[in-house]
């Protein structure tokens, strides 16, 4: 029932028709809000600064983003966990692909590491323009913590 009631609101979001239709191109979409500083944790035990590719991030198109993860002196933490993820709060969904994290540098045994703290997330897709929230999830030397960064598109 909830995944039916996200859905027809996902449909009442399709443009409304509408009398006097603005060519879109007249409108350009709003800013997102791409992190140039980097951006306290909510817990402030991490500071992440983050940039897609393509940038901005594109509507409808695979698009990867690293984030780079430091301590609040601005040392890199390279032995976090860190996974990047996007919804649409207000529809209760998230997105229609599965990104992949990255493992980053690792080791014949597996133990892996993020020279520089930088942390790449592939195969991320905004798959509807609307309010978006991108959040970043960081298990790492000093606990886990996160940051949600809102996007429209
Ligand atoms: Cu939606």
């Amino acid at each position: 029932m909830i995944a039916l009631l996200a859905l027809l609101a996902c449909g009442g979001d399709a443009p409304a028709p509408s009398g006097g239709a603005a060519p879109t191109a007249a409108e350009p979409a709003a800013e997102p809000a791409l992190s140039v500083a980097p951006l306290p944790t909510v817990n402030k035990l991490y500071r992440i600064t983050w940039h897609t590719t393509p940038a901005p991030p594109p509507l409808s198109t695979l698009f990867e983003i690293e984030a780079v993860v430091t301590d609040p002196a601005g040392a890199p933490v390279e032995d976090a966990q860190v996974r990047i993820n996007a919804r649409m709060p207000q529809h209760g969904h998230g997105m229609a692909t599965n990104p992949e994290d990255d493992p980053g540098t690792c080791d014949a045994a597996g133990a892996c590491t993020h020279p520089g703290g930088r942390y790449l997330t592939r195969g991320m897709k905004f798959h509807m323009p609307g309010e978006w929230t991108l959040r970043f999830d960081v298990e790492g030397p000093a606990g886990a913590d996160h940051l949600e960064v809102p996007l429209r598109l």
